[in-house]
């Protein structure tokens, strides 16, 4: 049965993005063929069918992690020791970062957050289709709206199977270098495993031509080491790195 658009306008965040479904084939045969073949034996349109239906037909509001699980057991991927790239309000840094380090990974390096970057998506409870007119908004509608349960499940997973020396690019040019509420602070920092991660690394980098309003010795970032101490993982901070900070430069 067709919907009233007016029906379909009832979220306060952009609707699904246009083409959803070709852009998640497309991105994923691109990915297992072309980024990482050591995955080119995954199931695309499978994929596809299960991020589909972990959200068609329900509630935009009721997003649960089981709902992705079907999707999360397609894909199982690891990223190897020592490779893994966290980031908080510096994502095209630690992007430009981890291309040019080939093999390390952020989120967006691994399959499933190379197919969702940047993409938007939701159904309603009674259709079939993804609703392209609007989606819940995450601070004006629900948090337990399915893009950000899908975020929040795979940054957990993210941190939970990261080993070795962990690193993350954190910005110096806002107040809170370390934010407590972002998703690194609230969800990756503490399902790190101790019994697997060895060190996390920080790196603090300033805009140039901003003013530094963070650093490696300001309170969130003691705060941070505080959080690490507590959890047993050895913590180290740097300033400006300059393998990330060049990168500014490109
Ligand atoms: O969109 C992504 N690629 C994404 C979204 C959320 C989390 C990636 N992550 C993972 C990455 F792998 C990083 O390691 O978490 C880390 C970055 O998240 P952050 O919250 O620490 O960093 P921000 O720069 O504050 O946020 C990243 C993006 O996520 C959005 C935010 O608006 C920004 O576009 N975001 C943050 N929390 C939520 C939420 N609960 C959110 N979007 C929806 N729901």
């Amino acid at each position: 049965m067709r919907r009233h658009s007016s029906q379909l306008m009832k979220w306060n965040g952009t609707g699904s993005t246009a083409h959803f479904q070709e852009i998640v084939l497309e991105r994923c045969y691109n990915y297992t063929q072309l980024v990482q073949p050591a995955l080119r034996d995954r199931d695309c349109q499978k994929i596809r069918e299960a991020f589909r239906n972990a959200f068609i037909s329900k509630d935009p509001c009721s997003a649960t992690e089981e709902d992705y699980h079907p999707l999360m057991k397609l894909v199982n991927q690891t990223v190897p020791c020592d490779k893994t790239v966290f980031w908080s309000k510096t994502k095209k840094l630690a992007h430009q970062y981890t291309k040019v380090q080939r093999e390390m990974f952020t989120l967006e390096d691994t399959l499933l957050g190379y197919i969702a970057d940047d993409l938007s998506w939701c159904g309603d409870a009674g259709s079939h289709e993804m609703n392209y007119q609007s989606c819940p908004h995450w601070k004006k509608d629900c948090s337990n709206n399915f893009v950000s349960v899908f975020w929040g499940l795979l940054s957990k997973r993210f941190a939970a199977n990261a080993c070795g020396v962990v690193q993350v690019v954190l910005n110096g040019s806002i107040s809170n270098a370390f934010d407590g509420k972002s998703t690194f602070g609230r969800v990756e920092v503490h399902n790190l495993n101790p019994m697997k991660v060895h060190t996390l690394q920080a790196w603090v980098i300033h805009d140039l031509g901003k003013f530094p309003s963070d650093s490696c010795s300001g309170s969130s970032i003691n705060d941070l080491s505080w959080i690490m101490k507590q959890r047993n993982i050895k913590f180290t901070c740097q300033d400006n790195y300059s393998s990330v900070k060049f990168l500014q430069c490109v």
